[in-house]
């Protein structure tokens, strides 16, 4: 247990595999006794997020409630591990300082898997309506993403399973928390 809550923020395109690390790192720390909740950008649209679209000033507003939702969180003890795109370093940053001036630990995740690998996966066929010009402003495509520059961990696909992953990521919380 982490005598104090975490965040652990994963970034990244659509398709990158974020979701897919951050159930596992979810399931991996609640059987560790560690209370663990995923804060995931896709479902948060259809709720707290349901009136934000996907301009980049809405995209800045979701970053922010997201951070804001991911703190109180981890101030309760929980590991708040979100999943977003996030694809703005200053949001990003943003994030970051709420977390420090609450002395929140916080980790930035970058899911660095190519715009290529991604689209080749396009598990929901949005690259596909997006290369057809049907959704508009799709990252990667249409809308930009700004490469972290100081992430905490950097994941590409050759770095093993989800299990590793969540495991390489649990390690990198410090070892308050149980392994
Ligand atoms: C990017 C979009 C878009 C556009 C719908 N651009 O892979 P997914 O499907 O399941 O997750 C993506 C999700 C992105 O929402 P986020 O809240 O993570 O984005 S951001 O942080 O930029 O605010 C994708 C789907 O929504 N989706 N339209 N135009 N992703």
């Amino acid at each position: 247990r982490l005598s104090v809550g975490a965040t652990v923020w994963l970034t990244g395109l659509s398709g990158s595999g974020k979701s897919t690390i951050a159930v596992e790192l979810e399931r991996q720390l609640i059987a560790s006794g560690q209370p663990a909740y995923l804060l995931d950008g896709d479902n948060l649209r259809h709720g707290l997020n349901k009136n934000l679209g996907f301009t980049d000033e809405d995209r800045r507003e979701n970053i922010r409630r997201v951070a804001e939702v991911a703190a109180l969180f981890a101030d309760a003890g929980v590991v708040a591990i979100v999943s977003l795109i996030s694809p703005f370093r200053a949001e990003r940053r943003e994030a970051r300082k709420l977390h420090d001036s609450r002395r929140l630990p916080f980790r930035e995740i970058f899911v660095d898997t190519p715009l290529e690998e991604c689209e080749l996966r396009d598990p929901k066929g949005l690259y596909k309506r997006a290369r057809a010009g049907e959704l508009r402003e799709f990252t990667g495509i249409s809308s930009p993403y700004e490469r972290p520059e100081f992430a905490d961990l950097i994941i590409t696909p050759s770095d093993g399973t989800p299990a590793e992953i969540a495991h390489r990521i649990r390690e990198s919380l410090g070892r308050n928390v149980e392994q």
